[in-house]
């Protein structure tokens, strides 16, 4: 499973409908494998206010589900269901962020950063989705903001990274319109508790993961394989972080709003077959990224997704709701996606191997620097230049139950040929304001349990005990230098 990165088995199980062909119409031009992987900025130097972080998310790091009145969300139920996370493990401890957080937050400190993005756990907020506000359950993310502002860190809130509320996913979670009007409900409740300090909301992350792997593939929370609920869930997760939005500026005037969205380019595999493949990976474009980028910045939905979202699931007024101006998008990258037309396949769309010789991380995936410029320049160029913050980026140790690795060259590697695509992105005219590593601490890494490892600190869930690897000292003196360096 490559839930960061769209999935060969992934691709292959899709199934669009009609529709997914319809993307060769729009003229992608974007999508094509470019030559070189590596990005040569003029300068090496960030400026005085770039954003220096980390990200997590409320699922992954937590613990103490059961604390506090938290109700439970849709992974503390996927994730007991025998089979389905790699090493037997769950996250009912996880890296036990929610008794450790004054620990996670001594921890950026150490580095020097300048923010922090986690994410808030809606049923720890209202632990059925809806109704009565858990005070307790917003008192810890008081009090985690409070920590964080004490020793100079901004906190960046996501309000929902894919841990729905289980009593909403009863009533049809994102199929359901209703979600959307409780998700803008969440953020209220936020924003009134919190706003005074908490200036900087993300509404979604990765809608794409969370629509595809967990309705479509069966493969993340909650579980479902059913192709028919795509349509419904892109709409309804779309719809939810516009009223998040209205909600959250309606609740104060001086805060920073924007979204996270997974962007990867789609490259058709080469070959006598160039052409056709081409469609393919046009029609998964419009589903991975246009299904998010297009509603947000231009109110619309790509053509090719016009079967799925037919029947009234879009009403009048929805479109407009969706269309907010950002003060930020949030982009998180990893690869690129490679695809092949397949005629077998109902939706046309096949997985295809990266380009031979290409270098391939832990997932098997490209490591490919160039991807991430490609996607600013296409939000550059196509979708009005707002800010952006890449607000995940970041690469796993070789699959293990055993130790993190600590001398983790090859993640600084990573994140230093990354940056250099940060950079020669904004030389181009892209406002990246900030970098924000995924992750702080080794974590529960969804349906792969601990086996990959993303953190900048190793943490030993026996012990406890949290080990900064050579990358957080790398990405330490990175913050204050605000250089990068060159290659080791
Ligand atoms: O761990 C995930 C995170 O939850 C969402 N983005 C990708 C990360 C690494 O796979």
């Amino acid at each position: 499973m490559d839930h960061q990165g769209v999935s060969r088995r992934g691709l292959a199980a899709m199934a669009l409908g009609g529709g997914a062909l319809g993307g060769a119409a729009l003229g992608l031009s974007g999508c094509e494998a470019k030559p070189g992987t590596e990005l040569h900025p003029k300068s090496r130097q960030f400026p005085k206010d770039f954003v220096w972080g980390v990200a997590s998310a409320a699922f992954q790091t937590e613990g103490a589900q059961n604390v506090d009145g938290r109700g439970p969300s849709v992974w503390d139920v996927f994730e007991k269901k025998p089979g389905i996370v790699v090493d037997g493990s769950d996250a009912t401890v996880a890296t036990d962020s929610y008794r450790r957080y004054a620990d996670d937050v001594d921890l950026i400190a150490g580095a020097g950063l300048d923010a922090y993005r986690f994410s808030i756990s809606w049923s720890r907020v209202l632990p059925t989705g809806e109704g009565a506000i858990n005070p307790v359950g917003l008192d810890h993310y008081s009090k985690m903001v409070d920590a964080m502002l004490a020793k100079g860190i901004a906190p960046y809130a996501t309000l929902f990274h894919w841990d729905l509320p289980q009593a909403l996913q009863d009533k049809g979670g994102w199929k359901n319109r209703d979600t959307a009007l409780r998700f803008a409900d969440y953020a209220h409740a936020v924003v009134d508790r919190l706003g005074d300090r908490l200036k900087h909301y993300i509404a979604l992350n990765e809608a794409a993961v969370h629509a595809v792997f967990g309705h479509v593939l069966g493969e993340h929370a909650p579980g479902l394989k059913d192709i028919g609920l795509l349509g419904p869930t892109v709409h309804h997760m779309n719809l939810a972080q516009g009223l998040a939005m209205q909600a959250l500026r309606a609740g104060r005037g001086d805060l920073s709003v924007g979204t996270t969205m997974a962007l990867q380019p789609c490259r058709p595999a080469g070959g006598g077959l160039a052409f056709w493949n081409r469609l393919a990976s046009d029609g998964l474009d419009a589903l991975w990224n246009r299904a998010w980028l297009d509603p947000l910045f231009k109110g619309t939905y790509p053509k090719a997704l016009e079967d799925m979202l037919k029947d009234g699931v879009v009403r009048d007024g929805d479109m407009a709701a969706i269309r907010q101006k950002v003060d930020f998008l949030g982009v998180n990258y990893y690869a690129p996606a490679y695809v092949r037309l397949d005629l077998s396949s109902p939706s046309k769309i096949a997985p295809a191997t990266p380009p031979k010789g290409a270098e391939l991380d832990a997932f098997g995936r490209h490591i490919d620097p160039s991807g991430l410029f490609q996607m600013l320049e296409i939000v550059r160029r196509e979708y009005g230049n707002p800010p952006v913050l890449i607000t995940e980026n970041g690469c796993s140790d070789p699959f293990s139950k055993g130790p993190a690795v600590i001398e983790d060259g090859f993640r600084i590697d990573y994140m230093r040929r990354h940056l250099e695509a940060v950079l020669a992105a904004r030389e181009a005219g892209s406002p990246v304001g900030g970098y924000f590593c995924w992750t702080l601490l080794d974590n529960f890494e969804w349906n792969l349990g601990y086996t990959s490892k993303f953190g900048l600190v190793a943490h030993d869930r026996v012990t406890g005990v949290r080990a900064p690897k050579a990358s957080y000292e790398w990405f330490k003196a990175l913050a204050a230098s605000r250089a990068l360096p060159a290659k080791l």
